[in-house]
């Protein structure tokens, strides 16, 4: 079934952290947040209307993506294409915005709305959709750069507590042997443990990762620049846990090369860096073709993404637990009512019709910061 999308709108929502989340790459207080609804109108006229959650942050820190350049292309850009496109589906989407170089953030959001506008109509869950095998996945927290060990260990201990069963510390150059033995130590030998560096190392830091090896790490997540292929092949080489690429991860076919390459041992699939949730089950597909286990990445997701990352990361392939944690982790209150919460260590995969998630209109509004609306002409209207 396609659609005839009708009217869009982007807004903007402000919402505070529960606690500054410091990575090599900043620190961030608060999360300035893109959302899309788009109303889409089936071959009857019935009217349906879809959200997705754009994961660019303020600053092209992550990637080269920022959420004012992520509208910006949306409005002037890619919607022109996806109007033009015709009656479409979610899996139109990405086909039809080829032509437009980068911005995977900002297409992912759009096939979202889409896909949870269709699913919705179709009165299908992702999960179903998706050919999802589990109804609940283990969950992870990923634990940032803290300023002394002790209030590192304190800020673990809490998430130990409340019943994460892997953790992820992030690291830099000048915060990791040290940290990570200190943890490792809180934790015991048994819980499943990995690191973070988002690019902050250098090819020529191998034998001061290799130093990580004792703790028996599950992996090490982008240790070099996005583009070093070659380096983290050489890196995989020369220490012994496993290398996991994540910034430098954005299509199927640049992971099947870093695959052959040697350069990725584990993947992190995060749907928004890759374009989507479509090219993101591609990904996976490719992954458990070539035995290389994956793990669903998070972005400080709102419940829209954290629902629709729950049902991905149920595929079969999703072998290691995900940066998939409670709602709660990051903010104090969500923007759905049916927040993804953690029992056991584990996330409930959602099984209502859509993404999975149910939103919460009052609150939606009380947070949102600014809301313009795009009708079929591309006339913009501030709301
Ligand atoms: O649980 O949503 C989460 C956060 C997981 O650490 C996390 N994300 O580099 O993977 C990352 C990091 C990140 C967050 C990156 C926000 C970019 C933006």
């Amino acid at each position: 079934m396609t659609f005839t999308i009708e009217r869009v709108e982007l807004r903007r929502i402000a919402m505070p952290l529960v606690s500054p989340f410091r990575t090599s790459f900043g620190s961030q207080t608060a999360r300035d947040i893109l959302l899309v609804r788009v109303d889409l109108a089936d071959a009857s006229g019935s009217i349906v209307e879809g959200w997705g959650e754009c994961v660019a942050l303020s600053e092209p820190s992550y990637s080269p993506e920022y959420v004012d350049g992520a509208q910006h292309v949306i409005v002037h850009h890619l919607l022109p294409r996806l109007m033009a496109a015709g009656p479409i589906e979610a899996a139109d989407v990405s086909p039809a915005l080829a032509k437009l170089h980068g911005h995977p953030m900002a297409k992912a959001a759009l096939e979202m709305a889409v896909l949870d506008a269709q699913l919705r109509a179709n009165g299908t869950s992702f999960a179903t959709f998706l050919g999802a095998e589990r109804t609940r996945i283990p969950s992870g927290v990923s634990v940032g750069i803290h300023d002394s060990i002790d209030e590192l260990l304190t800020a673990v201990q809490g998430y130990v507590d409340d019943g994460y069963v892997r953790i992820k510390l992030k690291i830099e150059p000048g915060s990791d042997i040290e940290q990570v033995a200190a943890v490792r130590d809180l934790i015991g030998p048994d819980t499943p443990f990995q690191v973070d560096a988002n690019t902050a190392y250098r090819r020529t830091d191998g034998s001061h990762l290799a130093r990580l090896d004792e703790f028996h790490l599950l992996l090490i997540e982008q240790p070099l620049p996005e583009d070093d292929i070659i380096g983290h092949a050489r890196l995989a080489a020369e220490v012994e846990t496993p290398i996991c690429l994540d910034e430098s991860l954005v299509s199927t076919s640049g992971t099947a090369d870093a695959i052959d390459l040697g350069a990725c041992e584990i993947a992190n699939i995060k749907p928004g860096r890759v374009g989507g949730y479509l090219e993101a089950v591609r990904i996976h597909d490719l992954c458990v073709a070539r035995g290389v286990p994956v793990w669903c990445g998070g972005m400080l997701e709102t419940g829209i993404g954290r629902a629709a990352n729950a049902a991905l990361a149920a595929l079969p392939g999703f072998t290691l637990p995900g940066d998939i944690s409670a709602s709660t982790r990051f903010y104090a209150r969500d923007i759905v009512t049916d927040p993804i919460t953690i029992t056991n260590g584990h996330v409930t995969v959602p099984t209502t019709a859509g993404l999975g998630f149910d939103l919460d209109r009052d609150f939606l509004d009380a947070v949102t910061t600014s809301c313009i609306s795009i009708d079929q002409r591309g006339t913009v209207t501030e709301l």
